[in-house]
């Protein structure tokens, strides 16, 4: 059983395995919770994200995948970065959404990882609704075959905070 922990703040600041980013296609960084991990985390991740381009992911990551490089000077061994959709407006497929947490706790499972955190994915610059990204986020971690034993989501404000409150009883 996966333990899933709700926390308000900074998802830098969090000592765990692995720490997830919700990143774009290109790797190569970008604002948001993305921008933040590349700030505090230092240049080697973009460094590891680089030599990804110029290696196996040579179009970019695709929406509702995951791929893992080091944290650099965060407290975790590892930042797994997952891209998610951008709302298109009511009717938006949730699968690629539900795919980035599975995905990454796939990627986190194949590094041994027991410790995860992630943010909303989506929720910011790719416009999901918090409540209903949040309903998403707690169905597809509480439904996953992993051997993570917790489960952090770590939210920004507190609107995303009582979103995620609200399915995590
Ligand atoms: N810690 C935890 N959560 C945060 C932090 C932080 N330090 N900073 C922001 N958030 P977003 P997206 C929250 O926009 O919607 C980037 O440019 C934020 O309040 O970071 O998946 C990427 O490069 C929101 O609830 O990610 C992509 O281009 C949540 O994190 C694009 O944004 C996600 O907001 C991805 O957009």
């Amino acid at each position: 059983m996966t333990t899933i922990t709700l926390v308000q703040g900074d998802i830098t600041w969090q000592s765990v395995d692995a720490v997830v980013n919700a990143a774009n296609s290109s790797l190569l960084g970008g604002g948001g919770v993305d921008g933040a991990i590349h700030r505090r985390g230092g240049p080697a991740i973009l460094a590891e994200c680089r030599r990804l381009r110029a290696s196996r992911y040579g179009k970019g990551l695709a929406t509702g995948r995951a791929v893992a490089t080091t944290a650099g000077e965060l407290d975790a061994r590892w930042v797994i970065h997952t891209v998610g959709p951008v709302w298109q407006g009511p009717g938006s497929d949730p699968a690629l959404l539900a795919s980035c947490y599975r995905e990454s706790l796939r990627v986190a499972d194949e590094l041994g990882a027991r410790t995860v955190a992630f943010p909303a994915i989506s929720t910011g610059v790719f416009r999901w609704p918090v409540e209903e990204a949040a309903r998403i986020a707690v169905e597809t971690v509480r439904d996953a075959e992993t051997a993570v034993e917790e489960v952090t989501f770590v939210l920004f404000d507190e609107r995303a905070y009582k979103a995620f409150a609200e399915h995590v009883g």
